[in-house]
């Protein structure tokens, strides 16, 4: 079976990093050799775009700076990690990914959508995920979960109206490519989430494992 790429995209507290365990255990069952990654970072000098990016001391940062250094750290993260990986037939999944900035940088700050279209096509080599696992979630529910944890990051304090933007963008576009993205409704108790999450998994292994043999690959 030839390498895939599986994101996980939602907004604040939808669950992500609990899902994102989960579907590597699944992957690994299933023999797969799996790289986890994440954005921003996943890489030495991603990392240190991250840090950058959520330092909240930074709140001056104008929206277009914002935007490319989300793609900064992708244009490196695409040439050091996932290409390599999906050229060796590994199996990349990743915390957010491109997904994020049409949420984030376009639904939330505003950025047009053919600007971010034209850097996904350059820095981020025009690469698309095969399987995009969006973690759907009641603004207020995920702000609410988050809120849990220490002090918020630079984006993180972002207004809820920010954030009802970036749901909606995440909607829009996953109603836009049914083919790509599979909805999760994550305000659901986790098991019920893990749950859903593991079928629609297993039915693209399936998928994925079919067209291949029919490819004679
Ligand atoms: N960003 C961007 O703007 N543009 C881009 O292109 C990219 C990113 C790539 C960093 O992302 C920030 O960068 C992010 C988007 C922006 N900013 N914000 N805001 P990140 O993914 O590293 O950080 P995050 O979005 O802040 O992740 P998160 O808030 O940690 O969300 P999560 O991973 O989805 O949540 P979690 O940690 O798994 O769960 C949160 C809590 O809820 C935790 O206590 C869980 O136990 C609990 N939880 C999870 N699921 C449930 C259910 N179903 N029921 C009850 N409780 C649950």
């Amino acid at each position: 079976m030839s390498g895939k790429f599986i994101t996980l995209e939602g907004g604040e507290g939808a669950g992500k990093s609990t899902v994102l365990a989960a579907v590597r255990d699944q992957l690994a069952q299933r023999g797969l050799d799996v790289v986890v990654t994440r954005e921003p970072g996943g890489t030495p000098a991603g990392e240190a775009i991250r840090r950058v990016l959520l330092d909240p001391q930074l709140r001056g940062m104008s929206a277009e700076c914002e935007l490319l250094l989300m793609f900064a750290s992708r244009a490196q993260l695409v040439r050091e990690t996932i290409q390599p990986a999906l050229a060796a037939g590994r199996w990349v999944l990743a915390d957010r990914f491109t997904d994020a900035s049409f949420a984030y940088q376009g639904g939330g700050r505003g950025q047009p959508p053919a600007r971010i279209l034209d850097l996904e096509r350059w820095a981020a080599a025009g690469l698309t995920p095969d399987l995009t696992l969006l973690l759907d979630v009641p603004v207020a529910e995920g702000l609410r979960r988050a809120n849990g944890r220490g002090a918020a990051d630079r984006i993180e304090m972002e207004n809820a109206e920010f954030f009802e933007r970036v749901r909606a963008a995440y909607r829009h576009r996953a109603a836009a490519q049914p083919e790509r993205f599979r909805t999760i409704d994550a305000s659901r108790p986790l098991a019920e989430v893990l749950a859903q999450v593991q079928v629609v998994v297993s039915a693209f292994l399936d998928q994925s494992g079919s067209r291949t043999a029919g490819a004679g690959t």
